[in-house]
């Protein structure tokens, strides 16, 4: 018989007030089995504890799919189940729509229920882009995809993605005597593109996981406004970026202070940044970024020439774009 309180009703979570007003429980727990000092880790265990337990979780292969169901073995106490590398969309729009059907046709309770699709970037940025396009594209299914973004494809023994920054050295671009840069494409925007090309998309967000609520309130937001949103998270990665299991946090923190990744949300096509973010908006001086990339090995090869070019990019991407740090068009171009 036809379930005829169904609705499309998300969940209401309403922002954590502070550190000392976020719940105690956990549904990402012990059991895992990732690098010591994994942000991706952290991630998913901020983001499920702010989405709450009625949730669904689903992720595509990678290390948060690897380390954290070895054999017989889980950290995840919410439902989760594991989908292909690039599937990250079809598996939140699938199960979102599977979820309705089944609630339309009260052969399940109605209610609301979180479901949140995670990728890494190689998953997101690269082979799943197609499918989260499309995602973002079905106002009628409430979905949030959330991509943990370590800047390789680390479980297969960091090959460089599309969202690798330039110059970075992995095993696809190690420096050599003959070409110190082998890398040099700059990172993918990501997140911007997919807020400014998904018209019902109504919720895209940057987070770091070094400023932990309100990376939690943009997961809950997220929820609570529904529809597909994206969520996009810069996680340190200690095999990868080669550093000190200890300097996650600090890392996170850097990558904001030199505008390398800047924070922002874009709601409803209103884009707002937050945080320190907002901070530098606002006038507040860039640290310069060779105070992060100096503590990553991934750049112990960059020369003076390096570094100035890496800093003249970011420089760009604040002082030219149209919207800094998001939208990368420019007006015109000097000389033209
Ligand atoms: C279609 C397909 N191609 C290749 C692989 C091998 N593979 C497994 S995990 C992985 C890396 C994924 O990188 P990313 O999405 O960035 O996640 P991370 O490992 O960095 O957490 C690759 C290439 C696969 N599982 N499926
Ligand atoms: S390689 Fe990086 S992302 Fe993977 S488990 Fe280790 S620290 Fe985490
Ligand atoms: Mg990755």
């Amino acid at each position: 018989m036809a379930d005829t309180a169904f609705t499309n009703a998300t969940q209401i979570l309403e922002p954590f007030k502070g550190v000392k007003k976020v719940t105690i429980e956990e549904y990402f727990t012990s059991g895992h089995r990732t690098c010591q000092g994994c942000e991706s880790a952290l991630v998913m265990k901020l983001m499920v504890k702010a989405a709450g337990p009625r949730t669904i979780v689903l992720g595509s292969t990678g290390c948060m799919y690897v380390a954290n169901t070895t054999y017989y073995t889980t950290p995840w106490v919410v439902p989760w189940m594991h989908t292909q590398l690039g599937s990250s969309g079809s598996a939140a729009l699938g199960t979102a729509a599977g979820l309705k059907a089944l609630m339309k046709k009260g052969k399940m309770k109605s209610e609301p229920i979180n479901v949140i699709a995670f990728c890494g970037d190689g998953g997101g940025a690269d082979m799943g882009l197609g499918a989260i396009s499309a995602t973002l594209t079905h106002k009628e299914y409430n979905s949030l995809i959330l991509m943990y973004d370590n800047e390789s494809y680390a479980n297969t023994d960091i090959q460089l993605s599309g969202s690798t920054p330039y110059g970075a050295n992995t095993t696809f671009s190690p420096p050599g005597t003959v070409k110190n840069i082998l890398h040099t494409r700059w990172k993918k925007n990501t997140a911007g593109m997919l807020a400014a090309g998904h018209p019902e998309c109504r919720y895209v967000a940057t987070v770091d996981a070094s400023y932990a609520v309100e990376m939690m309130n943009k997961v809950r937001k997220a929820l609570t406004i529904g529809g597909p949103t994206f969520i996009h998270s810069l996680d340190p990665c200690p095999k990868g970026w080669d550093y000190d299991p200890m300097l996650s946090h600090e890392l996170g923190e850097l990558a904001v202070e030199t505008g390398v990744f800047p924070l922002y949300e874009v709601e409803d096509g209103v884009v707002r940044h937050y945080g320190k973010t907002k901070a530098i908006v606002e006038g507040r001086p860039r640290k310069p970024v060779r105070e992060y990339l100096l503590k990553q090995g991934r750049f112990a090869h960059f020369t003076e020439q390096d570094l100035d070019y890496f800093q003249s990019k970011v420089d760009e991407m604040w002082d030219k774009w149209e919207i800094p740090g998001v939208i990368p068009f420019w007006k015109e171009r000097p000389g033209n």
